[in-house]
């Protein structure tokens, strides 16, 4: 008979029963911020957002710390950087935690499409640094795609570089995928300081694909099949390229990022924090989320490429969310009813299960 040995992909593993969890923080925040979609008042969709998710892990028995926040970027209200997520009981597994509340809170305030809940954790271990690293710039310059372009670079396709010529990736894009140029999909963030990307893909013939705000979305859809998008290229917030870091290390894809100052003051001010060499270097997803241990989680709140946002009907709510864990590199769409007249959520402001 063979003997049984747990090992780090079975049962103690305690990212396979902390990983629903995630789930509920990121359904929750994304029903509690769903009466604002439309309303305008962005800063109260996060809030109601954030009050959700902290009400979740009040409940749950983790050491969670965030390493990457949010909230500085806009004032915004938040969850911040070295705050603590979960009971911390003494016993509970460690946990470095990555989220953004609502990715595209100006999306909801607008009722616009492209708003998700996100979440990202990696299992912490006594005396490692964090698993996920924190870039301190604002902005960064994001490159995403799939894992089949992945995969050809890996059979001995040119490697694609961050300063290429956009023609040129566009080349190999169309080459990893079997497709003509004219047929490969870009998705970018509709801004002035992407007028060069815009204007190339244009002129190549390239299909060009804008959205307004959510660029986590956006860098993850090249690796699901069934987004329709073949390449993210774009300057986005930096928190969001870790988490998209996440997700994409569960799924097998690629990005290259790079710290992109704003002005020389913000280079300057950076470049208190970190070398020279580090400011300007690119960065992939394995230096991004280092170790194995790496899961994400997001909840749609508007439809966007990557999952539905959430409906209404009647006196029931949908939603929509997917999750994976880099180790197994298994991924879930998890689609649920709420009952709207029997559904309560935890909320930290209450310090009670409240009613939707
Ligand atoms: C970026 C992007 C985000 O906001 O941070 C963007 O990564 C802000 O860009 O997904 P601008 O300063 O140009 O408006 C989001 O789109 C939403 O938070």
């Amino acid at each position: 008979m063979e003997t049984y040995v747990p090992n780090s992909l079975t049962s103690s593993d305690p990212e396979r029963t902390i990983e629903f969890e995630f789930v509920r923080a990121t359904e929750n925040a994304a029903l509690n911020s769903m009466h604002w979609l439309g309303r305008g008042e962005k800063e109260k969709a996060d809030a109601a957002a954030c009050d959700a998710i902290y009400g979740v892990f009040d409940l749950v028995d983790i050491a969670g710390e965030v390493v990457i926040g949010e909230g500085i970027k806009d004032n915004a209200p938040g969850i911040f950087l070295g705050e603590q997520l979960g009971t911390w009981r003494p016993g509970s597994p460690r946990f470095d935690i990555a989220l953004d509340p609502i990715d595209g809170t100006t999306n909801i305030a607008g009722g616009m499409p492209n708003a998700i809940s996100v979440m990202a954790a990696s299992e912490r271990f006594g005396g490692q640094e964090h698993a996920m690293r924190n870039l301190p710039s604002f902005y960064a310059t994001k490159l995403a795609y799939g894992p089949e372009v992945v995969k050809a670079i890996k059979d001995g396709m040119e490697p694609i570089a961050l300063d290429d010529p956009l023609e040129k990736i566009l080349e190999r894009i169309a080459d990893a995928l079997g497709k003509r140029v004219a047929e490969v999909v870009v998705m970018t963030m509709n801004r002035p300081r992407h007028a060069h990307i815009i204007s190339k893909v244009r002129e190549v013939g390239a299909s060009l694909r804008l959205i307004t705000d959510g660029d986590i979305t956006a860098a993850v859809s090249p690796s699901l099949p069934d987004t329709g998008v073949d390449l993210y290229y774009g300057i986005g917030g930096s928190p969001e390229g870790i988490l998209t870091a996440a997700a994409l290390k569960a799924l097998g894809g690629e990005m290259l990022l790079r710290m992109w100052p704003r002005d020389q003051e913000e280079r300057a001010s950076l470049l208190k924090e970190v070398s020279e060499e580090d400011l300007t270097r690119v960065y992939n997803v394995d230096d991004l989320v280092r170790g194995s241990s790496a899961l994400f989680c997001a909840t749609g709140i508007s439809d966007s490429p990557l999952l539905p946002g959430v409906k209404l009907m009647g006196k029931k709510a949908i939603t929509t969310s997917i999750l994976m864990r880099a180790r197994s590199r298994t991924v879930r769409y998890i689609r649920a009813v709420h009952d709207l007249e029997h559904k309560t959520i935890h909320l930290r402001s209450a310090r009670s299960d409240r009613k939707l």
